[in-house]
């Protein structure tokens, strides 16, 4: 009765706050799921497939062990991916408490619909303050993303001495 956990983003792109929930759910998860998926209310800066790319190798390059798959989802309910993999668990990471808002009711509803719980986990306070927002707009700024995110996402976006 393996425990498998879907973490689920958006992802555009992955950050070191992404980075720290996933190093912290693969050690409590035999399996653990990072699921790209598409959030309909947010603009997109990269694609679905270039997401993925990074994250893989952000994840690669990184110390996170175990059986970690990234795969994306954009047919449906985020819990029919989790009930279709095995996964009771859908793992968040919880910032402040405008994440505890945005999140608790969505918690509430794939508990009633598919009985898959949610685990809040608390960031690395190093990395609490890091968003993907926050990086589109630097790197739309023209400004150097390389502390708030992963080598590899670092190089895809560049540096500004690129420029
Ligand atoms: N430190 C810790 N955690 C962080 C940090 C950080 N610095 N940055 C982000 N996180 C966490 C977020 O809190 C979140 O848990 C996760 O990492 C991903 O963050 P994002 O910004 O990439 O992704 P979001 O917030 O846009 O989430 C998108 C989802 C699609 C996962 C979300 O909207 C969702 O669960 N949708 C459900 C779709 C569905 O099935 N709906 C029907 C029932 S509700």
């Amino acid at each position: 009765n393996s425990r498998i956990a879907v973490v689920p983003g958006s992802f555009d792109p992955p950050t070191l706050g992404h980075l720290d929930v996933i190093r912290r759910a693969a050690a409590l998860y035999d399996q653990l799921h990072v699921l790209v998926v598409h959030n309909p209310s947010k603009e997109a800066m990269l694609p679905i497939a270039q997401r993925l790319t990074l994250l893989e190798q952000s994840i690669a390059e990184s110390d996170i062990g175990g059986d970690v798959v990234v795969a994306s989802w954009s047919m449906g309910l985020l819990v029919d991916y989790a009930t279709d993999v095995g996964a009771g668990v859908l793992v968040k990471g919880i910032r402040s408490q405008v994440d505890v808002a945005y999140e608790t009711p969505m918690a509430i509803v794939n508990r009633h619909l598919a009985q898959i719980e949610t685990v809040f986990l608390l960031p690395d306070p190093a990395h609490a303050l890091v968003s993907s927002s926050l990086v589109r707009q630097v790197a739309s700024l023209g400004g150097d993303v390389a502390p708030f995110v992963p080598a590899a996402v670092a190089r895809f976006l560049g540096t500004p001495a690129d420029v």
